[in-house]
């Protein structure tokens, strides 16, 4: 079945990409098991493409300006893979597929794969989930890979810690609202787009000027790239050409400066140590020989015998020490 799968998907086989992907996203041992195979024979594949995160807060248009670039892309012969990271999907259960009918246009590309987002799972899982998805549309031959987030909660850093250029999506409004901008949005953004310019032309313009004024006040601590802010209508594609070559400014300057090599390399390490400490941390809790020493410390914790530091330095100082023997 593995040899199968990395076969149809070096041929970038739409069909074997979800099927690999649903292997990803599943929690039983016998699937990881066969995904981890497929992940270590398709990684040395992968790399190749230009990903790109798309956030903002609900409703702000993701959907559809992802659905604009990725139709402006494939009409310019370019492959792009939609991925969704949605950690609210599981209680919503809406999103799936709302985020299907809305790209209707896109998903009916030749070159187009999109992978609306997983029903649930653990929530830790979802990095490593998309992580290993990116791994198999590159390994697929997909040269631009946009990747949905929600701006709210930590989705939104776990994404931009996953990719080359983070996008931000921003609703149009209407003055005094300066206060309302986020010191961190402008850190973690590259490109910050105000969206609906078809519908609140002078809201747009407005807040396009809102923000440049506080990029000039609010210095990024990384100088790599100055933050652009811009306007387009993701509904009526207008603005799309110009975000694009904005991208392709920041990733010429970036492969040039070196920075983009820089920043991969720190995701490669971050992906590492997560997966050590995902690892390490279900190792020690399903360590079979440890049972016993848990409940002890279990029950002296409800008694306010040990405290939970104590206690947890002590099932570390039995876990190495029975790992020694
Ligand atoms: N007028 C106007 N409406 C837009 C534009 N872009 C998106 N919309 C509308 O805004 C609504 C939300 O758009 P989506 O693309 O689903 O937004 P989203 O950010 O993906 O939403 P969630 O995934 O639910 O967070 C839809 O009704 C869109 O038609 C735009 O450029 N102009
Ligand atoms: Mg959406």
């Amino acid at each position: 079945m593995i040899e199968n799968l990395y076969k149809k998907i070096l041929l970038s086989d739409r069909l074997a990409l979800s099927k690999a992907i649903t292997l990803i996203e599943s929690t039983k041992v016998k699937d990881k098991n066969k995904s981890s195979k497929l992940i270590k024979k398709l990684y040395k594949k992968s790399g190749k493409s230009l990903r790109i995160g798309v956030s903002g807060p609900p409703g702000v248009g993701k959907s559809t300006f992802i659905e604009s670039l990725g139709i402006f892309l494939t009409n310019k012969k370019n492959k792009v893979a939609v991925l969704a990271v949605d950690p609210s999907s599981k209680k919503s259960g809406g999103s799936i597929l709302g985020d299907k009918t809305r790209m209707q246009e896109l998903s009916v590309k030749k070159n187009a794969f999109i992978r609306p987002s997983p029903s649930g799972g653990e929530l830790g899982g979802v990095a490593r989930r998309t992580r290993e998805s990116m791994v198999l549309v590159e390994a697929a031959g997909y040269e631009v890979i946009l990747i949905e987030t929600v701006g709210v909660g930590q989705s939104e850093t776990e994404v931009a810690e996953m990719v080359d250029i983070f996008l931000v999506l921003l609703q149009p409004s209407s003055g005094d609202e300066l206060q309302g901008i986020k010191k961190g949005i402008i850190e973690i953004a590259d490109i910050l787009v105000v969206n609906k310019e078809d519908e609140f032309e002078n809201e747009v313009k407005q807040t396009v000027s809102d923000y440049k004024n506080a990029l000039s006040i609010i210095k990024k601590e990384n100088n790599s790239f100055t933050t652009k802010v811009v306007k387009c209508s993701a509904l009526n594609r207008t603005g799309i050409g110009d975000i694009w070559k904005i991208i392709q400014d920041f990733k010429s300057l970036g492969n040039k400066k070196g920075w983009i090599k820089e920043k991969r390399t720190k995701q490669l390490e971050k992906w590492m140590w997560d997966d050590l400490q995902k690892n390490l941390f279900e190792n020690i809790r399903n360590n079979k020989k440890l049972v016993s020493e848990f409940n002890k410390l279990k029950k002296k914790l409800a008694k306010n015998a040990i405290s939970p530091t104590e206690a947890s330095k002590k099932i570390l100082q039995h876990y190495t020490k029975n790992n020694k023997s």
